[in-house]
């Protein structure tokens, strides 16, 4: 879909850290609280950018891109699109391909809102709600991004390939020093809205967040959605990685000593306020967005003293696999709140008042008392 191929200057080293702007305002920076991932050759920290709520307040229906979480495992490479190559092979496909960057940008293009969403976003409430904390990143609820993405269906390329009656996995591997990948089954890979982007919001996708070529994979928790991709490998049998085998899997609590790799996000909301928030007694319009990977949103209900609930207002798009914005007024009197909201989908999942435990800390999706302090 006509995307300018952005002028590139020449090869630059493997890693090129990190590449957005941190402002205080607009991001959480995780990087001090987690140390080189294991399997990084390079050892260096990686990029845990949180988006700040508030920073949403103002904005419309899509993250703007400078506002957009970002989540890394190894720092961000840097890849040269004149010499970078996708590759697709393996006993699943017909034919070997090697597509460039202008081959991808040639193929007939499609553009979809979609939202992407950490596993582990909410991880933070496991110890702020529940008392026991989850290792990991603790995100609060800033994981999470609607862009709109522009590239070609996986399928597509799949299809080009060739692909035979024994295909069964689709293994994405990321061209970055830890060489993230993680399979996906065949069902999901060929669903019409999994995407190889190229394009986030209009423009090349950043460097941070994958380019030259990275995978939307709508409903999923995002660690499906691999970036900066060089390889697509079509197994004729299931597939392991570290991150479906030992990392980004449902295991403890409820789960037992089963080791379920995560898929399937969890519906959740938060408010577009500061972490806490401190208002001036009198009337505030509180705004916020709910999401479900289930379907749109039907309803939102939000309760200042855990108790009684009321309805907020929806308004704008209300696009499945994205979010819904909603509002309501609020005539502050001076004291202490813990503002809970509570979505329900149009497939009927509401969000629970426990999220299940687990060890790793993936899909916290209960309600959550977002703390205010409303003083003269
Ligand atoms: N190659 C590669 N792809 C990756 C990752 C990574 O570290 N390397 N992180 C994954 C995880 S865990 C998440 S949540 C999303 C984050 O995407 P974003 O940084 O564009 O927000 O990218 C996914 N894709
Ligand atoms: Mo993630």
């Amino acid at each position: 879909m006509g995307m300018k191929l952005e002028k590139v200057r020449g090869a630059s080293p493997a890693s090129g850290g990190i590449l957005k702007p941190l402002p205080g305002d607009l991001f959480v920076d995780h990087r001090t609280s987690g140390s080189p991932e294991p399997g990084d050759p390079t050892q260096d920290a990686a990029l845990n950018a949180e988006m700040r709520w508030e920073a949403m307040a103002k904005e419309g229906y899509l993250t703007p891109t400078r506002l957009f979480f970002v989540r890394n495992h190894s720092p961000t490479p840097r890849l040269d699109p004149l010499r970078w190559r996708l590759r697709v092979e393996g006993p699943g496909v017909r034919r070997a391909l090697e597509l460039g960057y202008e081959d991808l940008l040639r193929m007939s293009g499609v553009s979809l809102v979609r939202a992407l969403e950490c596993a582990g976003n909410g991880r933070a409430f496991f110890a702020e709600e529940h008392g026991r904390r989850a290792p990991g990143t603790q995100w609060r609820l800033g994981a999470i991004g609607v862009a709109e993405w522009t590239g070609v269906p996986l399928r597509d390329v799949l299809f080009r390939a060739g692909l035979r009656r024994e295909a069964r996995e689709v293994m994405l591997e990321g061209l970055d020093a830890c060489r993230m990948r993680r399979p996906l089954p065949l069902e999901k890979a060929l669903e019409e809205d999994t995407l190889l982007a190229y394009g986030m919001n209009g423009e090349p996708l950043p460097p941070d967040h994958g380019y030259p070529l990275r995978a939307v994979v709508p409903g999923w928790a995002a660690v499906a959605s691999v970036k900066w991709i060089g390889r697509i490998y079509v197994s004729d049998t299931p597939l392991l990685s570290p991150w479906n085998t030992a990392r980004y899997v449902l295991t403890g609590g409820p789960f037992g000593k089963s080791r379920l790799p995560v898929s399937r996000q969890v519906p959740k909301s938060a408010l577009e306020l500061p972490w806490p928030a401190h208002l001036q007694p009198g009337k505030h319009r509180i705004s916020g967005r709910s999401w479900s990977p289930a379907g749109a949103i039907r309803q939102v209900k939000y309760s200042l003293d855990g108790r009684s609930w009321r309805p907020a207002e929806l308004f704008g798009p209300n696009l499945p696999q994205a979010w819904t914005r909603w509002r309501f007024t609020w005539d502050a009197r001076p004291g202490r709140y813990a503002i809970r909201v509570r979505a329900t989908d149009t497939a009927g999942n509401t969000q629970p008042d426990e999220a299940p435990w687990n060890e790793l800390g993936y899909l916290y999706g209960a309600t959550v008392g977002h703390p205010v302090l409303v003083t003269p």
